[in-house]
């Protein structure tokens, strides 16, 4: 890419081949500590988030949507119908299952041999989920096919399963892409690690209200959802990823698209 000869009759260099051991403190010489073992699930959960951390050359692209019509309908909905109430993240997942369409790549996964693209036909959505033993993160099976009060009734099921009793490795296979909402905690972005073999995956911090200009100069109050996308640069470049949140910031922004 830069004129570097990636094949040299000279012993290649290895870089991080030569990185210091992890190191070996004994922290009781420092003051007085407790130490508790790691959960299944957050030894597994090192594992593989240290695997893709390493092996995905990551960017994050940082971009907002305008939600302030969305949120309207969605409380109006809520007002409606208490009993199916609905958060932000199903009108998430039709956004992304909408951006994925117009966008194939980033319905992809590189193969084991890394020389071929799989492309998807179908559109499992993984979601990030805090629980007890750790972050789960459950699959909702043909998000394409289902409207957003189907999406929140699922979310609302597995949710709670995954934070009552665990789930199951088949309820967390075959995703395409993952959504990891931090909205109701607070932050402004952050970095999300791509979850192997998907190539890209969103995360979503606190909206805000922010000032825009208005008619006549006025300001105007728009409620502005940060979006942070993470994408594998060996299979995403950084126009692809403008494109993709522009499209999602486009859906969002025009909630009647994503309404049924
Ligand atoms: N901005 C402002 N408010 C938001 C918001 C956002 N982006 N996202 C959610 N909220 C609000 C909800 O609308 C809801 O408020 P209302 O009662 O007024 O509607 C409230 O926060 C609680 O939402 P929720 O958390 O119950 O529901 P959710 O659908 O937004 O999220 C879930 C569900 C499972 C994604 C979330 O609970 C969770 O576990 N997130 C953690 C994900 C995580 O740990 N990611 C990190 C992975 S890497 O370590």
């Amino acid at each position: 890419m830069s004129g570097e000869t990636l094949v040299d009759a000279h012993k290649p260099v290895v870089f991080g081949s030569d990185l210091p051991p992890w190191p070996q403190v004994d922290f009781t010489e420092f003051g007085e500590v407790e130490s508790k073992p790691l959960s299944r699930v957050q030894k597994l959960t090192a594992q593989y988030m240290s695997r893709n951390w390493v092996m995905i050359p990551h960017v994050t692209h940082n971009d907002e949507a305008d939600i302030t019509e969305l949120e309207l309908s969605r409380k109006a909905r809520n007002q409606d119908a208490p009993a199916a109430k609905l958060t932000l993240l199903p009108y998430l997942i039709k956004a992304a299952v909408a951006a994925l369409q117009a966008y194939p790549q980033f319905n992809a996964s590189l193969d084991g041999t890394g020389k071929s693209l799989i492309f998807k036909k179908y559109f499992h959505i993984g979601v990030a989920v805090d629980t007890r033993f750790g972050l789960l993160v459950p699959v909702l099976r043909d998000c394409d096919q289902k409207s957003i009060a189907q999406i929140a009734a699922e979310l609302q099921v597995i949710t709670s399963k995954a934070r009552d009793k665990g789930l199951s490795m088949a309820e967390m296979s075959g995703g395409c892409f993952t959504i990891s909402s931090l909205g109701s905690f607070g932050g402004t972005s952050f970095t999300p690690i791509v979850n192997a073999p998907e190539v890209a995956i969103l995360g979503v911090t606190r909206a805000q209200e922010k000032p825009c200009r208005g008619a006549d100069d006025g300001i105007d109050w728009r409620l502005t959802l940060p979006l942070s996308l993470s994408y594998d640069h060996r299979v995403v470049n950084g126009a692809d990823a403008a494109r993709f949140t522009s499209k999602l910031s486009q859906l969002l922004g025009d909630v009647k698209t994503l309404e049924d």
